[in-house]
């Protein structure tokens, strides 16, 4: 298994065996029958939201906002099969719920999901790998420098984020390292919001901006490792995540944070940190929706009339191909087309 945790790997392979319900204590009268479709129904019981996978556990917090909220240790019940349970899930849950010293529930099912965050390890893989369910707001987050950011980068998340039906919030952290202007002009093109941060001099404004942003939402934190996502987390919840050290010669954090896990934001909502990721593949998108995408995200000059009176999210794609090259969005935009076509090409797709 790869230090990524995100469950469906930890489920599926190494950990199977924690999962009590697969062990047989006495041997079964029924092995020969066929098996029933019919599952028991599970009347009793209750919903909760997973806040966090490790190593086949899943903590799930019950009863969210009354007194009775508490955080129980879950296993998944044999009958979930290969589905996959993610850090924002929610699930019912039977067994022992009381979430007392050693108890350990199981969860039968899983909700379906608003949003659903996944990569791919390459462009050539279709293979998803899901990271987080139900999340509707997107940081992405990049150091100003050390590591350096790179537009291209957030080129993919915001594929992702877009294909997840996941609206996309920039945040440049390190400002006390490099000025965050250049890096966020990639983007000018784009309606996107940006915030910067720097974790020497937080300032309450910066906070309570970034406060706004989360408050009744499910954000789920993107970006490399050291960029500065759990420090991050940390000033905005008063969380105790582990933070790592940035190496000075390859300019790469240390993979730190090993776990996906919710935090609840003091004014409302949650975020959620994930380990920093290597790869962020996008085998898994339907090349379709990346230029439509895009173009229905643009920002237009002043005064800009669409050409033929047709909006660019409502060209055929070659025509946003050709609109952006021409100019529609400037040199920013000629770059982000670039980029995205150089994204479709890895994929063996073409356009235009
Ligand atoms: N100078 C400076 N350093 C920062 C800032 N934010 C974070 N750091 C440092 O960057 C390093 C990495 O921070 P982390 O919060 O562990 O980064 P991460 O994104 O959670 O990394 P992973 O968990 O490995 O994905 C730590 O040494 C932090 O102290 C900042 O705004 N300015
Ligand atoms: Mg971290």
């Amino acid at each position: 298994m790869s230090w990524w945790s995100d469950g469906d790997e930890a489920d599926d392979e190494e950990y199977s065996e924690y999962d009590e319900s697969s062990v047989r204590v006495r041997p079964n009268p029924k092995a020969n029958r066929p098996r029933t479709k019919q599952r028991p129904a599970y009347a009793e019981a209750e919903e909760g939201v997973v806040w966090t996978v490790d190593r086949g556990r899943y903590g799930v917090l019950m009863d969210a906002g009354t007194p009775e909220e508490r955080e129980i240790t879950t296993a998944r019940a044999r009958e979930l099969g290969k589905k996959s349970v993610v850090t924002g899930d929610r699930v019912d849950v039977v067994g022992d719920t009381t979430g007392a010293e050693g108890s350990l529930a199981r969860i039968v099912r899983v909700h379906e999901r608003t949003t659903l965050l996944r990569r791919s390890a390459d462009d050539t893989d279709a293979v998803e790998r899901v990271i987080v369910a139900n999340a509707d707001q997107m940081l992405i987050v990049v150091a100003a420098a050390d590591p350096e950011p790179r537009p291209r980068l957030v080129d993919r998340y915001l594929v992702a984020a877009f294909d997840a039906g996941v609206q996309p919030i920039l945040c440049i952290t390190k400002t006390d390292l490099a000025d965050p202007e250049p890096f966020a002009a990639h983007f000018s093109c784009l309606d996107l919001r940006v915030v910067t941060t720097s974790s020497t001099k937080f300032t309450e404004q910066e906070l309570a901006e970034l406060r706004s942003i989360l408050d009744g939402h499910v954000t789920v934190t993107v970006g490399h490792s050291g960029v500065g996502k759990s420090t991050l987390v940390n000033a905005l919840t008063g969380s105790n995540r582990a933070v790592g050290v940035v190496n000075t010669v390859t300019g790469r954090g240390r993979h730190t944070s090993s776990s996906t896990v919710s935090f609840k934001v003091p004014s409302g909502g949650w975020i959620i940190d994930t380990p920093g990721v290597r790869s962020f593949g996008l085998g898994h998108v339907n090349p379709e929706n990346i230029l439509q995408s895009f173009a229905s995200h643009a920002v237009f000059p002043d005064g800009y009339r669409p050409r033929d009176g047709i909006p660019l999210d409502q060209a055929h794609d070659w025509e946003i191909v050709d609109r952006v090259a021409a100019g529609e969005l400037g040199q920013v935009g000629r770059e982000r087309m670039e980029s995205l076509q150089t994204l479709l090409g890895n994929r063996g797709s073409s356009v235009g």
